[in-house]
């Protein structure tokens, strides 16, 4: 007996005598703030956008509504708080001040708010509203103060920086803990300005002087995190699009100073000198503000999903954006695309295959049980499998057990102590044989692959390139259930209607007449000819599961058959007709704005509108921002209808549509005034007109 103690005795004490002596491996490279953990941890969030845009049905206010017509009658930010638990979201960033300037507290220093609006009699106060409803659900509150103002008289000027931070005082003092402060990029231009209506320019790297800003933040909400996509580098980095996806590389750092040309944003910086996360931010909608024409545009399913896993997916955070509605809820649709959107992540995450499984590596820091292989299955992500120092490659092997199905690999890194893997490979055990299910390069916070589904008995992590020795905090398997994806139904300019499933082998079925498509409606075998206006219903049909997928819904105008375009010979300004949004044709280079695009619609046509759709290309030259549109009966005498402004198009380059008072015309002439880039290139993915 004696023995045995003294042998147990020994064991436990070389136990603890190999951990001591074992070191923690130390930290590498630039490192989070305490700040970005804690936010990088709430993973998903959302923004609510509203302001007196929302009466105008504008994306961006000009600063001169009145706000008098600012009155939503149903206004309860409880039901935007009570969305936002019920899909899981940790957080809301409100518009407290969207470009028109109007503030959506009523401010100290200005008339331009909710105090002269008839909603509440003026004494209302949505900032306060919301934060208590954050509050009374355990939501984190964060907010966005546009640094344009179109509204502001002074804005420009020294005084106006003033202000700026008045506001950012009231803001950051009144309404509790804020988790996070949005400064939009979009800065400077056209506006009202006081009644001065002109185009003012600031210099973005100066004139907001951020590095005081920052100060005045962090003393005022320590724990504060801030996105900044015009000034100096803030905590955390715009991903470069609103489309909603970061890069599959996505390092999580950046430099410290000079610029960040797109794909810095997309990828970050591998060998970047600072700590700066990517933050996807897209809406559930096309656009950020409420518009009723987008009712039947919110996300599907499938288009979330998609979000999900190259957002979160991809070692970044999702913000999602609900427009608030004119009556100042989250529409109805958008509750029932977020809640189906919230199940669905539960239901593809909700069983982890690998609990409770073995794990074993290659490679475990001084063999110490601290650092095994199962620390990165124990469920726990502040406990890490780590190798020797000088081990950069290794592989993490999990036996299942027994034969397992799997369609999701999620795994993550232990980032307190920086971003380290370069390269990794997931394999698995089919039938006795290593077979590789994929090759990815970095991991940090969280990495989700999709794949389609394996069936195996083992499943490994192979580390094939890392900064430093890995340390791997987590790793998880799932089988998530099948979600069939809309299809794409386009039009071209003979009229002809396309329709394409993404998954090849579901059936198309399609309605005309306005109803929803079943499995009982007319089966899409090729494309068919249309003339005038038609709707187009379909649904992507899966026979073997009897599933079906959410609803493409498109309205077409006249068909564009007659169409010619007038102000050049170039045959392939097909391009602009053709109903493909990824063919575009650009104006010779030699080009100077203005720049006219004259189209003879063949036969005379009531219309009262146009829409134009900018080049949907990866950098997207020749974006419009400021135009002209005119109409005209012989192409002689010329009538201007609509002029103004593309309102962020640069960021969200979608479908922009104007209106008019019906005009009866036979020729049409859309003028590039200025694009997004201040050059002359000017481009169009499609031109269309609607008609009466
Ligand atoms: C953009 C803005 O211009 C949009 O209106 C919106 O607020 C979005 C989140 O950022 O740059």
């Amino acid at each position: 007996m004696k023995r045995i103690i003294l042998i147990l005795f020994s064991a436990v004490a070389l136990m603890a005598y190999s951990q001591v002596a074992v070191q923690p491996p130390a930290p590498y490279g630039p490192l989070p703030t305490e700040n970005q953990l804690r936010w990088q941890a709430m993973e998903c969030y959302a923004f609510v956008h509203f302001s007196v845009n929302t009466y105008t049905d504008q994306s961006w206010g000009n600063g001169d509504e009145d706000p008098k017509i600012f009155n939503p009658t149903e206004l309860d930010c409880r039901q935007w708080a009570k969305v936002c638990k019920e899909a899981g979201m940790k957080g809301i960033i409100i518009t407290a001040k969207h470009h028109s300037g109007f503030c959506l507290w009523p401010s100290k220093y200005t008339e331009y708010s909710v105090k002269n609006c008839p909603w509440k009699n003026g004494k209302g106060d949505i900032v306060r509203e919301m934060a208590d409803a954050c509050k009374e659900y355990g939501l984190k509150l964060g907010i966005y103060l546009s640094p344009w103002d179109r509204n502001h008289p002074d804005y420009g000027k020294p005084e106006y920086i003033t202000y700026f931070r008045n506001q950012l005082t009231e803001l950051l003092t009144n309404y509790g803990e804020i988790f996070e402060i949005w400064f939009d990029g979009a800065n400077g231009g056209t506006g009202y300005y006081g009644g001065a209506r002109e185009n003012r320019k600031i210099d973005r790297t100066t004139y907001y002087d951020w590095k005081n800003t920052y100060r005045l933040i962090r003393k005022l909400q320590p724990n504060i995190v801030i996105w900044n996509d015009g000034g100096d580098r803030a905590d955390l980095r715009w991903v470069g699009t609103e489309a909603g996806f970061v890069g599959e590389t996505n390092w999580s750092l950046l430099n410290a100073t000079g610029e960040v040309p797109e794909n810095m944003l997309r990828y970050g910086v591998e060998n970047g000198d600072s700590w700066v996360p990517g933050e996807v931010n897209t809406s559930i909608r096309p656009e950020w503000f409420y518009h009723p024409s987008e009712d039947t545009k919110v996300k599907t399913l499938p288009q979330l999903m998609d979000l999900y896993y190259n957002s979160i997916g991809r070692n970044g955070t999702l913000l999602l954006n609900f427009p608030i509605d004119t009556k100042g809820l989250i529409h109805s649709t958008d509750v029932m695309a977020s809640n189906e959107f919230a199940k669905a992540v539960k239901d593809a995450f909700g069983v982890n295959l690998v609990e409770k499984k073995k794990a074993t590596a290659t490679n475990v820091r001084g063999n110490s049980a601290i650092y095994a292989a199962d620390k990165a299955i124990d469920t726990n992500t502040n406990t890490f499998w780590a190798t020797d120092d000088s081990i950069k490659t290794a592989l993490l092997t999990i036996d299942l057990g027994k034969p397992t199905t799997f369609n999701r690999f999620l795994v993550q890194e232990y980032i307190r102590l920086g971003q380290r893997v370069k390269a990794f490979t997931v394999e698995a055990l089919v039938n006795g044989q290593w077979k590789q299910i994929a090759k990815e390069t970095t991991i940090g916070y969280k990495r989700i692959l999709r794949f389609p589904s394996v069936t195996a008995t083992q499943v490994r992590l192979n580390i094939t390139d890392s900064k430093s020795s890995p340390l791997i905090s987590n790793i998880g398997l799932y089988k998530a259930p099948q979600i069939l994806t809309s299809p794409t139904v386009t039009r071209n300019q003979a009229g002809e209607i396309n329709i394409i499933p993404v998954d090849k082998e579901s059936v198309v079925y399609y309605t005309l007449d306005g109803s929803v498509p079943t499995p009982k409606s007319t089966q899409f075998t090729g494309s068919f000819p249309t003339v005038g206006k038609v709707e187009v219903k379909a649904i992507a049909y899966d026979p073997a599961s009897g599933k079906s997928s959410p609803v493409t819904q498109e309205k077409f105008d006249i068909a564009r058959k007659l169409w010619t375009v007038l102000s050049t010979m170039d045959v392939s300004t097909a391009k602009i007709l053709d109903g493909n949004p990824s063919t575009a044709w650009h104006q010779p280079r030699n080009s100077k704005l203005p720049v006219d695009l004259v189209i003879d619609l063949g036969q005379v046509e009531t219309i009262t509108g146009f829409r134009y759709l900018p080049d949907q290309g990866m950098w997207n030259p020749g974006i419009i921002t400021q135009y002209e549109f005119y109409v005209s009966t012989d192409n002689l005498t010329w009538k201007l209808v609509s002029e103004g402004e593309f309102a962020n198009i640069k960021n969200n380059p979608l479908w922009q549509t104007k209106s008019f008072p019906a005009e009866k015309v036979r020729y049409i002439k859309l003028r590039a005034l200025r694009n997004t880039q201040n050059n002359n290139e000017i481009g169009y993915a499609e031109l269309d007109v609607i008609t009466e």
